[in-house]
């Protein structure tokens, strides 16, 4: 048994002084004491917050941040556009490759407070789409990576069969993402096996989105326990064809045909209407925000205030990891509101005025959901994945309570993110990964190939 003690944390029941925290053996939270004494304990320097959970991540578009910017041949670029640049790089990479990307990305979540990592991966055979001599050998490098940077992750692989709504065949640069459902369901029971027994990880499904599969196919998925993700809404032309293709906008035709409910994480969900907003909110269902990289890819801003008065449940995530921390994803969201509305403190109410701190309990609580781990809270049987503010950074210093949660969130670039414990070990220590060098090493190796 473990110790941590906290002079100040933020604990469900709010904020609270002299905190003590002991875990057991696997890394899980056995008890929490606010008022104690810190004897024995391993002191943690500064404000302790919940460890965040990123509920979407595609690893290896880590290797193409910054590298598909540039305005493309035909004059004018898009979502459509990026796509195409992310398939050509797609056939660059090795396995070792994707653990080497992913390794690096994990390690940068870690330092900027992400604690547990959503891997929607459609990655899956060899360049010619081939599947490798083990099916889920590449999911599999994703284990290895968190497990090299010490994440928790849950491993979502994807199913992917076709190359649009419903059933279009699929374009070559989708080559390595294709499976029929028995094909997939081996690469799930693979990662089931190889995360067996692992408290730091966990197995969803992500059937990709209404354009990749067939109803019948969802229908296949939809009896599974969950986590269940699946990419809907996110840009106008995708909601025009699925409109066209069914009569439906995604997020209505998932309502009327999918059995959506908490076990459900709809990435982006983007384009609602204010009926598919209530409806959706109802079901339980997790809405999966990605806010740099919606930005980014020009997809739109969702509707947050109404999302929030239908009491829809939200987590955040990194997606194409043009940026890789909560943070940043937290300040555009709020950002985001402020530039279409024309307001400020839009993810506040009456009960809680600082949107730092309602955006914080929010992705907590949906990201834990979306996650299907337990998660997201400083409490006994959660895991024990703590982020360590430090109060004296020049972002934070002076700052205390959910104001210092406002300063984490809306001011400067620099990191007051200390010390970092997930799963019950340390393993970010004065703002740096522990194994940061070595992580990094093997990614500069990467990068300067795939650039070449
Ligand atoms: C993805 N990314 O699966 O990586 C997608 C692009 C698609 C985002 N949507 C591919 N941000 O949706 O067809
Ligand atoms: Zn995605």
């Amino acid at each position: 048994m473990k110790a941590f003690f906290a002079r100040e944390a933020l604990l469900p029941e709010g904020w609270a002084r002299d905190v003590r925290i002991t875990t057991d053996a696997g890394g899980g939270i056995l008890s929490v004491e606010p008022g104690a004494t810190p004897a024995g304990a391993e002191l943690l320097p500064g404000v302790v917050i919940p460890g965040i959970p990123n509920l979407h991540s595609h690893a290896f578009q880590r290797a193409m941040a910054g590298a598909a910017e540039q305005r493309g041949p035909a004059g004018q670029d898009s979502f459509w556009t990026w796509r195409e640049t992310m398939y050509r790089f797609v056939g660059l990479l090795s396995p070792a490759d994707a653990e080497a990307v992913a390794a690096q990305l994990y390690a940068e979540l870690l330092q900027w407070g992400f604690t547990g990592v959503c891997e929607f991966h459609y990655l899956h055979h060899q360049p010619d789409g081939t599947p490798y001599a083990e099916p889920a050998e590449m999911a599999l490098r994703h284990l290895a990576a968190a497990r090299r940077a010490g994440i928790g992750i849950t491993l979502l692989p994807s199913l992917y069969r076709h190359g649009g709504i419903f059933g279009r065949d699929p374009a070559p640069g989708q080559r390595r993402f294709l499976n029929d459902l028995d094909g997939f369901m081996r690469i799930v029971e693979h990662c089931r096996a190889a995360t067996a027994g692992d408290q730091q990880a966990a197995v969803g499904l992500a059937p990709h989105s209404l354009r990749a599969v067939t109803p019948v196919m969802l229908a296949a998925l939809a009896d599974d326990d969950g986590p269940i993700h699946i990419h809907a809404a996110e840009q106008e032309r995708e909601v025009a064809e699925c409109l066209a293709a069914t009569g439906a906008r995604p997020v209505q035709w998932l309502l009327d045909n999918a059995p959506l409910d908490a076990r459900w994480c709809l990435i982006h969900a983007t384009h609602m209407e204010p009926g598919e907003i209530t409806a959706l909110a109802a079901t339980g269902a997790v809405a999966g925000l990605c806010p740099s990289t919606e930005a980014s890819l020009g997809d739109g801003i969702f509707a947050l205030r109404p999302w929030l008065a239908a009491g829809g449940r939200l987590g955040i995530g990194t997606d194409s990891h043009v940026g890789v921390s909560p943070r940043d994803e937290l300040r555009q969201l709020e950002t985001s509101q402020r530039l279409s509305l024309g307001e400020r403190a839009v993810a506040s109410d009456a009960a809680q005025p600082h949107p730092g701190r309602l955006l914080l309990e929010a992705v907590l609580a949906g990201g834990a959901q979306a996650s299907g781990r337990a998660l997201g809270a400083i409490a006994p049987g959660r895991r024990c994945d703590l982020v360590v503010l430090d109060a004296e950074h020049p972002t934070l210093v002076g700052h205390a309570g959910d104001g210092l949660l406002d300063a984490w969130v809306f001011s400067g670039q620099a990191n007051p993110v200390h010390t970092v414990i997930c799963g019950g070990r340390r393993v970010v220590e004065a703002g740096r990964h522990i194994a940061g060098p070595e992580i990094a090493a093997a990614f500069a190796q990467t990068m300067r190939r795939l650039l070449a």
